[in-house]
């Protein structure tokens, strides 16, 4: 029987979930863990340890239902309320061979347990109050983490960060609620205008607070996934050539005949606090025959969903012709810069042509290292831009995450219209009451299952 491959069955909370932790590969160690009400049990009956010290690592043999010694293990139970899904919980760290890994999640599964589906440990840890959203979402952001940013702002959630703050901004709008409704309540009490002046300018500094924080999503969305960076121009310009320098490997053939590259070839590389996915393209250029059609159809597809377009043109090569203009137009209002190959050869291309004038130019010949490491900073620089990546971020915000704040801060300005037209201010208090629901759904949307279901879904199993 193939277990790993078995289907899982539904979120059922009371089953006793197994899931091998660390790869299914050969390795020196493999880590399977355990949770739910069968932990205990399987403590004494499968590992020999009757009474369990939590925490404490026992050295111990793991025994099939068959009573045979599977392999010598260490195992730790980590007691209900104080796991990390809040059951009974195991860790058997056992030899990491992935035949010996699953006959014990074989022997787990005969003794009743169920394999775990991704994201379920996390899942359970939420459900069970041990974590919210936010910090569930945080843990696969650590796991998935590509570059040292995306790491720290993960950490940062992880820490609740993200939740204090959306708490904070609940209770500021609570308070305003809380204002409105007592005017309703007793209009005698108060000054009728002044009041509801007062309340619009809390509401104003609370929905630029979330302006703030969906800025801050866009900024940081730049560290949480991997951009895309499409070098594209004539045939020949050395397009190939830059990129088997900047990935710092020959991938791409180089070749003094244009037309060498016909499909795109992609590599993903980290440049320090981001990744990016670089395309080498097709020469574009008059077609002469289909290959190289679909090759340059994909370059403009290419080009149409880049982060960063680099347009090569060849220095010793007089520009512009008709195709180059054509290529200019397509990364018009795009982030983009211009690079002038070939630098060691004499220069023919006019640098004052106004194409170049309103983009980033940088001069690059591929035997000056220096050159390279320029272009390389400038990419940085250029995808960086609009971000200040200092240590202003104290949180990250993700797409998800982003929306219900967009929802929020829309259902605030409802509000501060109904207050400033004098519509009646007990009208303003149902969308602020929206506003308040929608920052729920950034931290505890329990409720909701399908996006419950897609997000733990992208979680590796085991976690
Ligand atoms: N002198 C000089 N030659 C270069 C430089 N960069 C590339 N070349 C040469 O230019 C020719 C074309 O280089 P490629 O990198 O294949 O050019 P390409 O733009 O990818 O060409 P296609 O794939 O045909 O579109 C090769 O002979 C390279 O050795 C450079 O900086 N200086
Ligand atoms: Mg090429």
């Amino acid at each position: 029987m193939k277990i790993l491959t078995e289907e899982a069955n539904s979120l059922t909370m009371t089953d006793t979930i197994v899931a091998l932790a660390t790869p299914h590969s050969q390795s020196a160690l493999g880590i399977i863990r355990i949770s739910g009400i069968k932990a205990l049990k399987i403590s004494k009956e499968a590992c020999g340890v009757l009474c369990p010290t939590p925490r404490y690592a026992h050295l111990t043999k793991y025994k099939s239902i068959e009573n045979e010694v599977l392999d010598q293990i260490i195992m730790v139970y980590y007691e209900k309320g104080k796991s990390f899904t809040s059951e009974n919980c195991l860790e058997l760290t056992c030899h990491g061979n992935p035949f010996l890994t699953e006959q014990i999640l074989s022997d787990l599964l005969n003794r009743g347990c169920r394999l775990a589906n991704p994201g379920e440990f996390t899942y359970r840890a939420f459900a069970n109050g041990k974590i919210d959203l936010t910090q569930a979402e945080a843990i696969a952001d650590l796991i998935g983490a590509k570059n040292k940013q995306a790491l720290m702002l993960a950490n940062k959630n992880l820490d609740g960060n993200l939740t204090k703050k959306i708490r904070q901004i609940q209770s500021r709008i609570l308070a305003q609620q809380s204002n409105i409704e007592a005017f309703i309540d007793f209009p005698e009490d108060d000054l009728g205008d002044k009041k509801d002046g007062q309340v619009i300018n809390a509401l104003n500094d609370i929905s630029s607070e979330l302006k703030r924080l969906i800025e801050v999503g866009k900024k940081i969305n730049v560290f949480n996934r991997c951009l895309k960076v499409v070098l594209v121009g004539p045939p020949n310009v050395g397009k190939s050539s830059i990129f088997n320098k900047i990935i710092g490997i020959d991938r791409a053939i180089v070749n003094p005949e244009a037309g060498t590259t016909r499909d795109f070839i992609d590599y993903k590389i980290n440049l320090g606090k981001i990744t990016i996915q670089l395309h080498d393209t097709a020469g574009i250029r008059p077609v002469e025959n289909q290959i190289e059609e679909a090759g340059i159809k994909k370059t403009h597809i290419l080009i149409q969903d880049a982060d960063l377009t680099l347009i090569v043109f060849d220095r010793s090569m007089p520009y512009p012709s008709k195709i180059d203009k054509e290529i200019i137009l397509k990364v018009k209002n795009k982030k983009c810069i211009f690079i002038l190959s070939k630098s060691d050869l004499p220069r023919v291309v006019d640098l004052s042509e106004s194409s170049f004038r309103n983009y980033k130019t940088k001069m690059v010949s591929i035997d000056d290292n220096k050159s390279i490491v320029s272009l390389i900073n400038l990419i940085q620089e250029l995808l960086l831009k609009e971000s200040t990546i200092e240590n202003e971020f104290n949180m990250s915000v993700n797409l998800r995450q982003s929306s219900a704040l967009i929802k929020s801060r829309d259902a605030i300005q409802r509000s501060i219209k109904i207050l400033e037209d004098k519509d009646g201010s007990e009208f303003s208090v149902p969308d602020l009451k929206d506003a308040i629901l929608n920052l729920n759904y950034v931290v505890e949307k329990k409720d909701h299952e399908d996006m419950l279901d897609i997000l733990f879904s992208n979680f590796c199993i085991g976690k």
